[in-house]
C-alpha cells in the first residue's frame, strides 16, 4: 500500500451537554482527525486524547507531536510494505502512546479497507449487524437532574445506563436509578479510578443494588488492589484504564483483578488489539464491552463494528450521535430499538460530511510521503 499524504487536523466540537467524571468536566471535544491519503483511497480516524492528561498520560498536543515526528517517520520507512497490520510492529519501540497509535493504524486500515472493498465488521470478524446501545452519564449537581436525564435515555431506547461515580456521589445516585427504574434496568458503574483498597467497605454497600459491574475503581497500575477489592465485594470488578494491550488483559485476568473488560481500541492501541484482548478474554470466558471516548461517527462507526464481535455480549458505551453532539462529522448514528447499526461498506462504511468538517476545523498540517 503506497500512501501519499497523512494529513492531520484539528476540530473542535460542542457537546450537546457538559460531561462530569471524577477527573473533570468537559464541555467541548477537540479532536486530531488523521486524513490518510492512497493513491485509490482515503482513510479517516480520530485521535482520542483529550486536551488534559487526566484520563490517561496522553493529550491532544502532545499525541499531535508523537504522530508526527516519532510514529508517521517509522511508517515512511517501511515504504510500500506499509499495511495496516504492519503498524503495530513498525510502532512497538516507541514506548506508550497507545491513542496516537491507534489512530494511525485505525486510518491506514480504513484506507486499505476501502481499497479492497472489505468493511470495518467484515475484516474484525464481526457476527451481528446491530449491536445493543448503552448510555453513560455523567455525575451532575442533584439526584433530581440525575433521575431526569436517566429517564430521558431509557426513553429514547437506551438498554443499559452506566452511572459515573466518585467518592460522594455513588451510593446515593445509584440507590436512587436502582428504586424509581426497578430491578430489570441494567446498571452499571465507573469510577475512573477514584477509590483506593481503603474504601472496600463503602464500595461493598453497592453490593445490594445488583449492579452489573463496576468500572475502575482504583488506579490504573493497581491489578493487586483490584484482585483483592474482587474478592471483598460482590460487584463485578470490570477494567478500563489498566488495560493498555492483550499482556494487561491477560495478567489482570489471572490475577482475578477483574471479571469483565472494557475494550476501547483508542487505549489499547488499536483495533487490532482490542480484537486480540476480544480473543484472550474469550478464551478466558472473560466476558467484553465497548467502551467510548465521546467519539464522533468516524470513530463510533469502527467501534460499532468491533462491538458485533461474539465476546461482546454486554451492551457498549456506543450511544447515537445526539448522545453527544447536535452536528456529527457524519451521518448521524441513531437508535433502533436500542441498538446501532454495523456499518456495511468499506471501510468504515461512513463517510465525512466536508462542509462539516471545513466548519469544525480549526488547523491542518499535511505529512507528504
Ligand atoms: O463515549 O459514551 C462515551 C463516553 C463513555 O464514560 C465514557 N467514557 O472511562 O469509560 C470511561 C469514559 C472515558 C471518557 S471521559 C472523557
Ligand atoms: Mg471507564
Amino acid at each position: 500500500m503506497r500512501i501519499e499524504n497523512i494529513e492531520l487536523r484539528r476540530v473542535s466540537l460542542p457537546l450537546v451537554r457538559p460531561f462530569r467524571t471524577s477527573f473533570g468536566t468537559i464541555t467541548e471535544r477537540q479532536i486530531s482527525l488523521v486524513h490518510v491519503s492512497t493513491a485509490g483511497a482515503e482513510g479517516w480516524a480520530e485521535c482520542a486524547a483529550e486536551v488534559r492528561p487526566l484520563y490517561s498520560s496522553e493529550f491532544i498536543d502532545g499525541s499531535d507531536l508523537v504522530i508526527r515526528d516519532h510514529l508517521i517517520p517509522r511508517l515512511q520507512a517501511l515504504g510500500d510494505a506499509l499495511t495496516a497490520e504492519r503498524v503495530g510492529g513498525a510502532l512497538a519501540a516507541v514506548k506508550g502512546h497507545q491513542m496516537s497509535k491507534a489512530v494511525l493504524e485505525a486510518a491506514i486500515l480504513d484506507a486499505q479497507l476501502r481499497e479492497s472493498g472489505q468493511s470495518f465488521g467484515g475484516y474484525l470478524g464481526a457476527v451481528h449487524d446491530r449491536v445493543p446501545a448503552g448510555v453513560s452519564v455523567g455525575i451532575m449537581d442533584s439526584i433530581e437532574e440525575l433521575l431526569t436525564n436517566v429517564e430521558e435515555y431509557l426513553a429514547q431506547g437506551y438498554l443499559r445506563i452506566k452511572l459515573k461515580i466518585e467518592p460522594g456521589w455513588d451510593l446515593a445516585p445509584v440507590r436512587a436509578v436502582r428504586e424509581r427504574f426497578g430491578p430489570e434496568l441494567l446498571l452499571q458503574v465507573d469510577a475512573n479510578t477514584a477509590y483506593t483498597l481503603a474504601d472496600a467497605r463503602h464500595l461493598a454497600r453497592l453490593d445490594p443494588f445488583d449492579l452489573l459491574l463496576i468500572e475502575q475503581p482504583l488506579g490504573e497500575r493497581d491489578l493487586l488492589g483490584h484482585a483483592a477489592l474482587a474478592r471483598l465485594i460482590s460487584t463485578p470488578v470490570c477494567l478500563d484504564e489498566s488495560i493498555e494491550s492483550a499482556q494487561d488483559a491477560a495478567a489482570a485476568i489471572s490475577l482475578g483483578a477483574c471479571s469483565i473488560i472494557n475494550v476501547k481500541p483508542s487505549r489499547v492501541g488499536g483495533y487490532l488489539e482490542a480484537r486480540r484482548i476480544h480473543d484472550v478474554a474469550a478464551a478466558h470466558g472473560v466476558p467484553v464491552w465497548c467502551g467510548g471516548m465521546l467519539e464522533t461517527g468516524i470513530g463510533r462507526a469502527a467501534n460499532v463494528a468491533l462491538a458485533g464481535l461474539p465476546n461482546f455480549v454486554l451492551p457498549g458505551d456506543t450511544s447515537a450521535s445526539d448522545r453527544y453532539y447536535a452536528q456529527d462529522l457524519t451521518a448521524p448514528f441513531v437508535l433502533e430499538n436500542g441498538h446501532l447499526r454495523v456499518p456495511t461498506g468499506p471501510g468504515t462504511g461512513v463517510a465525512v460530511l466536508p462542509d462539516v468538517l471545513a466548519e469544525v476545523t480549526r488547523s491542518r498540517q499535511d505529512i507528504r510521503f
